[in-house]
């Protein structure tokens, strides 16, 4: 698709909306859209990626899995060369590999829980077409809950009775900026994060509204380990935690109100239940220990005097209590959400503007926007006959343990035994704990495929790869979440390769198992595209928004949607009238107490939130082999693993590796200087990284953060030296508590030194052996 006078074409992508040039069949710019007020510079490292050396050319399959096929035995999976297949041969082989499991196996001895962000654009949605598909074919064990917040998806609505302020409804800025006095975040709100929604971001604007808020007098606070955290932008105070300590801190300013009597009792009678017990444990009354800030200030390192002050302003204050995201990924994460929102009602505020509590202010893009009075539409994903699951972050558990059980919410959950394993849109070499544990397990499975567009690290651990298309090279809708900009994302190149959509491979494989037309019912792409753009017309009209018709819209590339809501309180309705608009919990009311959790019996978890010492913090015994705790937060510079091999990536590496943070204090007690390759290490395993000397971080603590291409010196071999810094070599794979089974990533204790000698090169970010195809056929079922 050439063109000799090349225009900017807009498209959305995760991190924003951009114009798009490219010139010759090759994409040449990526330049932010005009309307966005703080555009993200990440969308700049499509440019020599879309187009690179690490696409998936063709379909590719594992040697020795072609060899023999069907049998476990098949090699080291993560090692060893490709041979391309062509599609309607690879698609033949699939088929017959779907069928030959399904047959031997049944439907749940397949695994498509594909958890991942995939690409912005709403109808080519990765793990919507693999689910919509496998559900098509007859089902599959799938996987429940986010890795970025699976413990506060199931604790919150015990408490609340919903997931609102995690996902959605957040109050908004301008409450916050009109009414609020102090924003407390616990985590920070750092702007880094906010430079990305799921689905795409039409406008930036978390710096604004910050900004805003600030200009109109909130005083902001940020607790958190690393002054990076804090709202970068703007003016704010910053005060160092002990990482896993933030419950410890929030029960001692309970402790706080309750001895200075300032607690709000009207709100307390009113709006809850079981404030008695959460008094009882607080002032010592259970277990004989009063959360004083003087207990707290042992714990966490913050000075009982700070959190005595913070307590009392709070309730002089209109205050607004927010926690991101990462704190609930770690050990007992349930518990700092529900001692935040017990903090929240016992201030009195819930509910009126700029004050009460949220979560994930500046996780994304999208907490305090308003937000549409409806859903975009998306594609039906079926139904599932199959009903096994898990938490999602169980995953090499389930495949470790066939026929063994987790503790889920109360429930007990079996883990079938998993025979073919089908990733879309997700990189678990990325996104999941102990890799080396991964690699392990990740042995067991007879056939694992996965979809992808580039050479990831899960791709190398395939037997089967189905090289995808990425948004440029297809026609599709923006739809983001929160974001009343809809967006032609047009296709303006041809796909690479043999790149095909994830639509069309699934849709050619439905043929091949008889179920054509239950996947595509009877449309195309094209067909699909438009039926979503007009539900989604539909959808605006019906709450007094117009959208021009199909045709007019993909002409003007875009359209934005009048917003008929603009401004919104978090469960200001409940706090309006409880008795008619009564929570979707047991009692109708905020429960501080919860007779449901009390009634799990699940060890040292009462009803209420409490303290539990992480098993891996600064506090623990293991803290004398492994001195610093580990924080392994959301890349800067990128998405996850998403274009790691991008300019704007390759730019942030040091040493050619991930960055760690350390404060100047460990790394000089180390010997590490500035840019030194440093190994850091605990009992899972070992990575290399690339020392960055700070003075804005806590001692005994480093940051790692996540992205790095997952690069083990021998491929396939469990605790292998990971030579690129991916932290997830060093992260516990264990669930926050029976409750919620989620991911820790964040309770980890590691030891770093400086790496001598001539640090081994990383392989990662070239492609993998591809060899010619002589076994083409071979063994073929
Ligand atoms: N240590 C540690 N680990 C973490 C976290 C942490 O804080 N610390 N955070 C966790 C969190 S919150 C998350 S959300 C996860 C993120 O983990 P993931 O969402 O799995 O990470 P991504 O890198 O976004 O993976 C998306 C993959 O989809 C591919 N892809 C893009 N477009 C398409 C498409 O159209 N079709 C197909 N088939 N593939 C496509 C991309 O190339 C990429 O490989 O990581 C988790 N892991
Ligand atoms: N640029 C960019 N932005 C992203 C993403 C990305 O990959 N890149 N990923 C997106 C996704 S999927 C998600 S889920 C969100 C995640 O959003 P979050 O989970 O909120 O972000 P993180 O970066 O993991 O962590 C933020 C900070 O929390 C602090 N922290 C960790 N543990 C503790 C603790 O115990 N106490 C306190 N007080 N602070 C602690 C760390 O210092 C860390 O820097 O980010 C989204 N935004
Ligand atoms: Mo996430």
């Amino acid at each position: 698709m050439s063109s000799s006078a090349p225009k900017p074409v807009l498209t959305t992508l995760h991190w924003g909306t951009y114009g798009v040039t490219v010139e010759d069949g090759r994409l040449t710019r990526v330049e932010p859209w005009a309307g966005d007020p703080d555009p993200s510079p990440i969308g700049s490292s499509l440019v020599g990626s879309v187009d690179g050396v690490l696409r998936v050319a063709r379909p590719a399959f594992r040697r020795a899995w072609l060899e023999r096929v069907g049998t476990a035995s098949s090699g080291l999976r993560g090692a060893g060369p490709f041979v391309e297949v062509d599609w309607d041969e690879a698609l033949d082989i699939v088929a017959a590999e779907v069928s030959r499991v399904r047959t031997q196996n049944g439907s749940s001895a397949i695994f498509g829980g594909s958890y991942g962000w995939a690409s912005a654009g709403r109808f080519h949605h990765a793990q919507g077409q693999l689910h919509r598909f496998l559900n098509a074919v007859g089902g599959y064990t799938s996987s429940v809950n986010a890795y970025s917040y699976a413990a506060a998806e199931v604790i919150l609505p015990h408490i609340i009775g919903s997931m609102e302020g995690l996902t959605s409804h957040q109050s908004t800025w301008d409450g916050i900026a009109g009414q609020g006095g102090l924003v407390v975040s616990f985590g920070g709100m750092p702007r880094r994060n906010a430079q990305v929604q799921g689905g795409g971001v039409g406008k930036h604007e978390v710096l604004q509204a910050m900004r805003k808020a600030n200009s109109h007098g909130v005083r902001f606070i940020s607790l958190s380990p690393v002054k990076d955290d804090g709202p970068d932008g703007i003016d704010f105070e910053w005060h160092a935690l002990i990482p896993g300590t933030d419950t410890a801190v929030m029960l001692a300013m309970a402790h706080v109100l309750l001895s200075e009597e300032v607690c709000d009792r009207t709100f307390l009678d009113r709006y809850t239940v079981g404030f008695e017990q959460v008094q009882a444990y607080v002032l010592g009354g259970c277990d004989g220990v009063a959360k004083t800030p003087e207990w707290a200030a042992g714990i966490s390192g913050l000075s009982a005097l700070t959190i005595r002050e913070l307590a009392r302003a709070m309730a002089a204050t209109r205050t607004m209590i927010m926690v991101n995201w990462a704190i609930q990924r770690a050990d007992h994460g349930e518990q700092p959400y529900w001692m935040a929102v017990t903090l929240a009602a016992m201030l009195g505020q819930i509910g009126l503007p700029g004050g009460g509590f949220g979560f994930g202010y500046s996780s994304t893009n999208g907490a305090g926007r308003a937000e549409l009075p409806f859903k975009w539409p998306s594609v039906a994903k079926g139904k599932n006959p199959v009903s096994d699951f898990i938490p999602v972050a169980r995953i090499a558990d389930m495949l470790l343990n066939p026929g063994g059980a987790c503790d889920f919410n109360g429930r007990r959950l079996v883990y079938p035994d998993i025979r073919m394993i089908w990733w879309a849109g997700g990189n678990p070499f990325h996104h999941h704990q102990d890799l080396n544990r991964l690699v392990h397990a990740w042995q067991r499975p007879e056939t694992i495929i996965v979809n992808e567009p580039y050479w990831t690290a899960t791709a190398r651990h395939a037997d089967i790869v189905l090289p995808v298309t990425t948004p440029l090279e297809r026609d599709d809708l923006a739809f983001s979440n929160r974001e009343n900009f809809v967006v032609a994302m047009k296709r303006v190149m041809d796909p690479v390769g043999d790149a095909r959509d994830d639509f069309a491979i699934f849709a050619d494989l439905a043929a091949r198992l008889g179920v054509q037309d239950a996947f595509t019912e009877g449309r195309s792409a094209s067909d699909w595209v438009k039926t979503l753009y007009d539900d989604a017309r539909s959808r605006a009209a019906f709450h007094g928004s117009a959208m021009p018709d199909f045709e007019t819209f993909w002409r003007l590339g875009s359209v934005e949607v009048e917003r008929t809501v603009v401004s919104h309180d978090l469960l200001s309705d409940f706090r309006a009238d409880p008795a008619g608009r009564p929570l979707r919990t047991p009692s109708g009311r905020i429960e501080l107490f919860s007779e449901t959790i009390a009634g799990f019996r699940y060890e040292g978890i009462p009803g209420h939130a409490v303290w539990r010492e992480p098993r891996e913090w600064l506090g623990s015994p293991l803290a004398r082999e492994f001195p610093l705790h580990l924080l392994s937060p959301q890349p800067a510079d990128k998405l996850h693993s998403q274009y790691d091999q991008g300019v704007v990536s390759r730019a942030a590496k040091v040493a050619g590796r991930t960055r760690l943070l350390m404060s100047r204090h460990d790394a000089e007690a180390r010997g590490i200087g500035e840019g030194d390759v440093v190994k850091v290490f605990n009992g899972r395993g070992a990575c290399l990284a690339g020392a960055k000397l700070v003075d804005t971080m806590l001692r005994g603590v480093v940051q790692l953060p996540t992205g790095s291409w997952f690069d083990p010196e021998n491929p396939g071999v469990p605790g292998s030296l990971e030579r690129h810094g991916n932290p997830n070599v060093l992260t516990p794979d264990r669930g926050t508590s029976p409750i919620g089974q989620g991911p820790t990533c964040n309770s980890a204790l590691v030891e770093v030194v400086r790496f001598d000698g001539l640090p081994p090169a990383v392989e990662v970010l070239a492609p993998p052996a591809i060899v010619s195809d002589q076994v083409k056929g071979t063994n073929q079922p």
